[in-house]
């Protein structure tokens, strides 16, 4: 049997589950990506504010491309299992935040009066670096792009998370309806200002006068999230069912930390986020970027260099005292280059880190990490690179996890597995790399395909690690880098 709001009265009376009326509860977020992570982090804060009384912050989820979550939520009246997991405990929570979910291809129209609604006060998203359609080297909108074109061809029936809000906030406009508050939840620095830029760079194109009313009275604040949320499995589905005694397709699984950073920039209408564990502050870019360089950056090196070496977890690679000590080097050569705000404690943070990675409860894959690489990479391993050379400093582990990243395009681990390259930029790293004859070629192709290439002294140290990796695999350049400590 599913779990759904008749079924809610079978599960164990030990599962919270909610208690507030949820029939009262008032659509006041449109949140644009509902994911996993989603659900494991903005709900659960969302959540925290109903079960305080304050019913204004349901949640309409929207999937901008595929049926899947609507497929297994809606069935369950909108409830789903966070199942939070440490070592050898687990907690389980029924969530009741979110309310129903759109398929925007199917129904563009419906995701539009969403966001138009009366009741809508907040939207987050989470679309991925990639939703954002900015061209990397410009900061540009991609005007090439047929998502964006076809946005900009019949803006009333938009693909784009830019193109709905558009549409949506002109509509709020006309209606004479409140603005809103826009919070980009993706791993990107400045998030906000990058959504600010897409969505105004679409309103220009419609009607100059539109961009210039969201510029004066929509906010688009930066946020900072952090929650690691790995892809749930059928066994985890299986795993939850002996549990609650009950089928729940839409579960999610989680560590049990979350953070929440955000710029204290609203347009209207918000829950007391504070109250609900989530940080307010005038400046989220230091935050952002001690995430995004020594958690996130960590993530890729442990994926390219985990995944090449066959390690299937994040943890798996951290267990190992090369793994460990490879991660404590990178942070040692990331960490001067940060500027981290008060209330960091960067040594504890590592400290900290360092034990989420260990997390083995979590199965937290390689592969999941590994995706879209293109998009990751230059935030999290190439501006900590060039601050490096910037500053002066030692930038070898930064290099090597780099060079593991071009050695993954190759397609193949150190023991001949076949591996899929999820890319959006796939196929131009293909084409860049097949005609490049030696890893200084290699590394300096693949990198172009990103940004501008690195210093001289940076990509040498990049190839040199590449051509390491490619003829001894990446145990064995971990035990030479490492030398006798490892
Ligand atoms: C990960 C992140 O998949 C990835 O790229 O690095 O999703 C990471 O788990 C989260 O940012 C943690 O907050």
């Amino acid at each position: 049997m599913r779990l759904s709001a008749t079924t809610l009265g079978e599960v164990p009376a030990s599962v919270a589950r909610p208690t507030y009326d949820r029939a009262a509860v008032k659509p006041g977020v449109v949140h644009l990506g509902i994911g996993a992570f989603h659900r494991a982090h903005q709900a659960a804060v969302f959540e925290a504010a109903l079960a305080s009384g304050d019913l204004r912050w349901g949640v309409v989820g929207v999937s901008l491309r595929s049926a899947s979550v609507r497929e297994q939520i809606t069935p369950q009246d909108g409830l789903y299992t966070l199942l939070v997991r440490d070592g050898e405990r687990q907690v389980q929570q029924i969530m009741g935040a979110v309310q129903r979910v759109l398929v925007a291809p199917e129904d563009p129209e419906a995701v539009i009066a969403a966001l138009a609604s009366p009741d809508t006060h907040l939207v987050t998203l989470t679309i991925t670096e990639k939703g954002y359609c900015l061209d990397r080297k410009t900061g540009r909108i991609m005007a090439e792009d047929a998502d964006v074109a076809a946005d900009l061809a019949e803006p009333e029936r938009p693909r784009t998370a830019a193109g709905f809000l558009v549409a949506a906030l002109a509509r709020r406009r006309e209606a004479g309806l409140a603005p809103l508050s826009i919070l980009s939840c993706d791993n990107l620095p400045h998030n906000g200002a990058l959504l600010k830029g897409a969505v105004l760079a679409m309103a220009e194109v419609r009607d100059p006068t539109l961009a210039a009313w969201i510029a004066k009275t929509c906010t688009f604040p930066a946020t900072m999230v952090d929650r690691i949320v790995p892809a749930t499995t059928d066994e985890d589905i299986a795993d939850l069912s002996a549990l609650i005694g009950l089928e729940d397709r839409a579960m999610v699984k989680a560590e049990p930390f979350l953070q929440w950073v955000i710029e204290d920039s609203f347009a209207g209408k918000r829950p007391d986020f504070a109250a609900f564990g989530v940080q307010l502050t005038d400046a989220v870019a230091p935050w952002e970027e001690a995430k995004l360089r020594l958690l996130n950056g960590a993530h890729s090196a442990i994926a390219y260099l985990g995944g090449l070496a066959g390690d299937r977890f994040v943890h798996e690679f951290v267990g190992t005292a090369q793994g460990l000590l490879f991660v404590e080097r990178l942070w040692d050569e990331v960490v001067p280059t940060l500027n981290p705000p008060a209330g960091l404690d960067v040594l504890a943070y590592r400290k900290e880190l360092m034990a989420r990675f260990a997390n083995s409860a979590l199965q937290h894959r390689t592969r999941q990490i590994a995706m879209d690489g293109s998009q990751k990479l230059p935030q999290r391993l190439l501006a900590p690179l060039s601050a490096v050379r910037d500053k002066g400093g030692s930038f070898a582990a930064i290099a090597l996890a780099i060079a593991a990243w071009v050695r993954w395009q190759a397609g193949t681990t150190d023991t001949g597995e076949r591996l899929a390259i999820d890319d959006p930029a796939a196929q131009s790293l293909a084409d860049a790399l097949r005609d490049a004859a030696t890893p200084h070629a290699r590394a300096a192709a693949a990198l172009a395909v990103l940004g501008p290439v690195p210093d001289e002294a940076a990509l040498d140290a990049v190839a040199a690690h590449l051509g390491h990796l490619e003829t001894f695999g990446v145990r064995a350049v971990l035990t030479a880098f490492l030398g006798e400590n490892a």
